[in-house]
């Protein structure tokens, strides 16, 4: 990890993978066999892409029962306390539909409404993180969502793991397909005859995942194409370095993709984190990942001043932004743009993946700039209500046909001096 001299260019995005063109034809490709083939076309491809043949393309009683047969007590407590927890942020978030009266009987309001079907994918294999089922279903159910359908990709054995089929069966969810790729958003997206088509899918998934999200978005909604993990240090001269450094390879380890900068006042800081980092590194299962992100993506900054740290930070607009500072709550009202805020030495950023209550699913790429996390808005939409009085309508009559006019839109009008003469 380079110590740089913080300038004025600070970023921290990367090029996005939009995929190659051969890559985007395959999943027209997909998309156009399960629209055309339905169920068959889904095992077609569910063989081609994960090597198995499937009898039943959802997961079966004996299944579930079975997950929680290997699935140990300790998992299953921490499983259940994260759940709790989830759920009591995300009711917080939730929106009431509201009305106004006005004394001439004008009613104007805005009706809350969930969506009827919401379909979350989780990707296969080593990925297949239980925290990211329960920031995906959490909200929707939250939400009101009734239909959720969840996602996967079976191993060559057909099967999904244990700790999936749990954390989905403590959640509620009661539906899991066993498909990837394009054809399991493509399934999602369209529908097919056993599995109906949702009004939105959300969740992380790979290169033809997210390609197929951005070519169904329209047929249905879908939540943002996260990029590659980030977290951003703020520290001054009383950081723990290796708290810092424990922290910073937490997102390293994510992917070779991911992003962990520092931003420090203190030359001294900079450098022991440094090499707690370099010490910390080594010890870790998954230290060629962590490497390979910290060589390309990471960097510490140290700053002349606090306001020249803060200005950067907010440059950078992160996904995880942690506070590392003596005073972390005195500088929260300067910081503009990250996904979420981490304040004090013990709100390490795994306290916010796993535990805390709020969303793990965050902006990133500098779209903190302009996006939120996932929430309960996610999975609602809104209608507007209208409902005028004669004494409000003949009050607003001729304003709304002159306006109407100055369009050259005279049905317009019409249909407002209608009821104005009264007329039958
Ligand atoms: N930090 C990741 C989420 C995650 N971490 C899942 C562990 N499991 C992106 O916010
Ligand atoms: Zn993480």
């Amino acid at each position: 990890m380079n110590i740089i001299e913080l300038d004025e260019n600070v970023s921290l995005t990367r090029d996005l993978e939009s995929g190659t063109e051969t890559q985007r034809e395959s999943v027209q490709a997909i998309i156009g066999k399960v629209r055309e083939k339905g169920d068959q076309g889904l095992k077609e491809l569910t063989e081609t892409y994960d090597g198995v043949q499937l009898d039943q393309l959802f997961v079966s009683e004996a299944e579930w029962q079975k997950a929680y047969e290997d699935f140990d007590e300790r998992s299953l407590e921490a499983l259940q306390k994260a759940i709790a927890n989830i759920r009591s942020f995300h009711e917080k978030q939730v929106r009431q539909s509201w009305m106004t009266t006005s004394e001439d009987g004008t009613m104007l309001g805005q009706k809350v409404t969930p969506l009827d079907y919401a379909g979350v994918y989780v990707p296969g294999g080593k990925a297949a993180y239980p925290s990211t089922i329960m920031m995906n279903v959490i909200p929707a159910q939250t939400a009101g969502v009734k239909n959720i359908i969840m996602t996967s990709p079976p191993n060559k054995d057909g099967e999904l793991t244990p700790a999936v089929l749990v954390t989905a069966a403590e959640l509620g969810v009661t539906h899991i397909l066993k498909a990837g790729g394009a054809q399991a958003v493509a399934a999602l997206a369209y529908g097919t005859e056993s599995v109906p088509r949702v009004d939105k899918i959300t969740g992380p998934g790979n290169i033809f995942v997210a390609l197929a999200k951005r070519a169904v978005f329209g047929q249905v909604d879908i939540d943002m194409i996260a990029g590659p993990s980030e977290i951003v240090v703020l520290a001054d001269d009383s950081t723990r370095p290796d708290y810092a450094a424990a922290d910073l390879l937490s997102q390293a380890e994510h992917d070779e993709m991911s992003s962990a900068v520092m931003v420090t006042t203190s030359r001294d800081i900079a450098e022991k984190t440094k090499e707690q980092v370099e010490k910390q590194l080594a010890e870790l299962p998954r230290k060629d990942i962590a490497q390979a992100s910290l060589d390309n993506h990471g960097a510490i900054y140290v700053a002349d001043s606090m306001d020249e740290a803060v200005d950067a930070v907010n440059q950078l607009a992160p996904e995880h932004l942690e506070l590392l500072v003596q005073e972390p709550h005195a500088l929260l009202g300067k910081i503009r743009h990250a996904g979420a805020i981490f304040l004090g030495s013990f709100s390490s950023e795994p306290v916010g993946d796993y535990m805390a209550g709020p969303n793990h699913v965050l902006p990133t790429n500098g779209t903190a700039r302009f996006s939120s996390p996932l929430s309960v808005d996610d999975f609602t939409k809104k209608s507007s209500i209208l409902s005028y009085s004669e004494q409000a309508f003949l009050t607003d009559a001729d304003d709304i046909a002159a306006i109407a006019r100055m369009e050259g839109l005279e049905a317009h009008a019409k249909a407002v001096e209608i009821r104005r003469k009264g007329e039958k």
